[in-house]
């Protein structure tokens, strides 16, 4: 499996109820490893090239409005199949599908306070890096445990 790069996002609700440990627990147990984290607060020019392709939508402008009412934490994070895996680990986007489990499984209620964002595909997980991280913010760095983790 190719090592991959993807972009989360602890949107503000998880923030602000104290889930950006937990959150960030569940990928660092997987295995994947950090490559970049920052605590920011995201504007509304970002956001509106972050969710570009929502633009039009019923619920669009709320979506930009809580992306930006409060702080967020945004992070990358390096493993084979990283994108399908954190989205796996997200859980489905509807409420009611969102498999136990999963960190919306546990976590949340409602589509619009679902915790947290992942890329959804790699075109996805370029453009969003480079939206949120300058490539000096990124680290490459090995683990002493790297060999009980990945294959290759
Ligand atoms: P993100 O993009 O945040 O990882 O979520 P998903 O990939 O799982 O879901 P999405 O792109 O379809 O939706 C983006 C974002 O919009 C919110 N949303 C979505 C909403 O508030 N109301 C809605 O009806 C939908 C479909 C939740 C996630």
């Amino acid at each position: 499996m190719a090592t991959e790069r993807t972009l989360i996002i602890v949107k503000p609700e998880g923030v602000q109820r104290g889930l950006v440990g937990e959150v960030l627990a569940r990928f660092e147990a997987r295995g994947m490893k950090l490559v970049g984290l920052k605590m920011m607060q995201i504007t509304p020019e970002l956001a509106s090239r972050h969710y570009a392709e929502h633009q039009g939508k019923p619920f669009y402008e709320g979506l930009v409005a809580h992306i930006t009412s409060s702080p967020v934490v945004v992070g990358v994070l390096e493993g084979p199949g990283a994108i399908a895996i954190t989205r796996a680990m997200m859980g489905s986007t509807r409420p009611a599908e969102s498999a136990p489990g999963t960190i919306r499984g546990d976590y949340a209620l409602s589509v619009g306070l679902n915790i947290i964002h992942g890329s959804d595909g790699g075109d996805a997980a370029q453009r969003e890096i480079a939206l949120f991280f300058s490539p000096d913010e990124l680290v490459n760095y090995t683990r002493s445990n790297e060999r009980w983790l990945t294959e290759e």
